[in-house]
């Protein structure tokens, strides 16, 4: 990571939302806010109006504290008090759980199991396939001060396709991926925010169920509130 890109991550280091009565110390998640699994975690917390600190952490030079909630150097990580956990998915599954309202797993069996399945889709395939368009075009050039290929990212344009037409094809013309707002939904909101740093946009033309229902993603307030606190720490990545 470049000097600049290791001061620009500090600047993620505060609280974020409301204080909740009777939680000392406040929740602490750590990761890199750009990344789609840290978000995950983020808007999951933002959702449910729980407040909690920021914790930058590089997984390429992990802290001590970051390595005892995260053994494998993995972002994110999270501790809520002695508890910690690491996992975007187990950290969601924490909080749903202990801050029931509003869930986001939901509880009757065929949207649980959508819900799940979905946001697996998202962090195994969909993430796995487009990646390069982010570490090739941004994450390399921009935060690490390495060039990108070019070609990498071409082709996970391509590889990205199968996936995106599987989500455009399971899509309503309104509402969630399945039934209420979910954890699925999160997952796939994040993923294509993170793909969108390597100068990618869901194509309305091919894709208009997935092009609204991001719009809707994005117009929630607990989205809102994490994508204000990442566009600055864009902002100074970019410079
Ligand atoms: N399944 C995990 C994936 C976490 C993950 O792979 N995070 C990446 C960054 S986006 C990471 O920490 N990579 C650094 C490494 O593997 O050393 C989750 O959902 O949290």
């Amino acid at each position: 990571m470049t000097r600049r890109a290791r001061q620009v991550l500090q600047q993620a280091k505060g609280t974020a939302g409301p204080a909740a009565e009777g939680r000392v110390p406040p929740m602490k998640l750590y990761g890199f806010p750009l990344s789609a699994y840290t978000r995950k975690a983020a808007v999951a917390l933002a959702e449910k109006g729980l407040e909690f600190d920021w914790e930058p952490s590089n997984p390429g030079q992990p802290t001590e504290e970051f390595l005892k909630v995260s053994p494998f150097g993995k972002i994110p990580g999270f501790a809520d008090g002695e508890f910690s956990v690491s996992d975007s998915s187990a950290i969601v599954a924490y909080l749903d759980a202990k801050y029931p309202a509003p869930a986001l797993i939901p509880a009757q069996a065929e949207a649980r199991g959508r819900a799940i399945w979905l946001d697996e889709a998202v962090d195994t395939v969909l993430i796995p396939a487009g990646a390069p368009i982010v570490h090739q075009r941004f994450l390399y050039p921009v935060v690490f001060g390495k060039p990108g290929d070019e070609s990498l990212a071409v082709a996970a344009e391509e590889a990205i396709q199968k996936p995106l037409a599987y989500f455009e094809g399971i899509l309503g013309s309104d509402g969630w991926l399945s039934g209420e707002f979910s954890i699925g939904d999160i997952a796939l909101a994040c993923s294509l925010k993170t793909i969108g740093y390597g100068g990618w946009t869901v194509d309305a033309a091919s894709h208009p169920k997935l092009a609204a229902w991001q719009e809707r993603v994005q117009a929630r307030a607990a989205w809102q509130q994490v994508a204000e606190r990442e566009a600055s720490i864009f902002a100074a990545l970019k410079g």
